[in-house]
């Protein structure tokens, strides 16, 4: 059943991506749709573990526990119910019964530890980086730098209220400017925080890493496909927590190199600047 939800909502994600997808080359979305129901459609492979691990692991054990547990108390009120048994057993221990539902929960723990392990081994264990963005949350917006290999500029993501979105902008996610990575390419967050602690997260990259004041915390993605991807900081950190989206555009390289270029103009206005040198204005 849930294999089939997940297959409608990707369904959905794939017929809804072309009406909602900002950028031309934008072909995957990965953000909320009407009647959404699961993950977001995974775009890295950190995501797809995600949803391996959470659909074909977890969800079959969950409900074959649940099912046991169901008929087991069923079959308790059917067949020691106080009209047939007016005289209660006075059993209180079953030497094999207590082993067996000892041992064999923890044998189902051992195998859902397996994977679950290498899936945080995958996830903590960064492979070379192609491209290192820096990403600062404040009260209440994001920031994100790039290294000086791709120019050495950093802008901030703000909020964009519900009067100025443009046609096709979902509301209360969407971002003026995106983190802007290529495709294909093993990209780390390093992320921090100004102010108090916040949480970057976005779902389609299999990502949420804690933005902590003082330190540095890492983590890392590489999107499979070209799209525009959304995330929310997913800590409360404040009245306005619900208001500072993340929004990621994934592009082909050319796209970033244009972009790059463009992103160079537009946000480093220090650049060439010698601030040692530069006359001292006063009010
Ligand atoms: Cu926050």
């Amino acid at each position: 059943m849930r294999v089939r939800l997940n297959a409608i909502g990707a369904g959905l994600a794939a017929v809804l991506a072309p009406l909602v997808a900002p950028k031309a080359e934008a072909a995957v979305v990965g953000g909320p749709h009407d009647a959404g129901i699961g993950f977001l459609p995974s775009n890295s492979p950190i995501a797809d573990d995600l949803v391996w691990l959470h659909n074909d692991i977890l969800l079959p054990v969950i409900t074959a526990i649940s099912l046991l547990v169901l008929a087991l108390i069923v079959y308790i009120v059917w067949r020691f119910n106080e009209r047939d048994n007016p005289v209660p057993s006075r059993r209180t221990h079953n030497g094999p019964l207590e082993f067996a539902w000892t041992v064999l929960p923890a044998l189902i723990l051992v195998v859902i530890a397996v994977p679950s392990f290498r899936l945080l081994a995958e996830q903590l264990i960064i492979p070379a980086p192609d491209l290192v963005v820096k990403v600062t949350a404040s009260q209440w917006h994001w920031n994100y730098g790039y290294p000086k290999s791709e120019g050495g500029f950093a802008f901030d993501s703000l909020y964009v209220e519900d009067k100025d979105l443009k046609p096709g902008q979902p509301r209360v996610i969407t971002a003026d400017n995106a983190m802007v990575v290529p495709v294909g390419k093993v990209v780390e967050v390093d992320v921090t925080s100004q102010d108090v602690i916040h949480s970057f997260s976005v779902p389609s990259f299999g990502i949420k890493i804690d933005a902590i004041p003082g330190r540095l915390n890492k983590t890392w993605f590489k999107a499979d496909q070209v799209g525009f991807f959304y995330g929310q900081c997913s800590n409360i950190c404040g009245i306005d927590h619900a208001f500072m989206p993340i929004n990621v555009r994934v592009v082909s390289e050319p796209d970033y190199q244009a972009w790059l270029v463009q992103a160079k103009k537009e946000f480093a206005v220090s650049d060439g600047v010698d601030v040692a040198s530069a006359p001292l204005v006063r009010p």
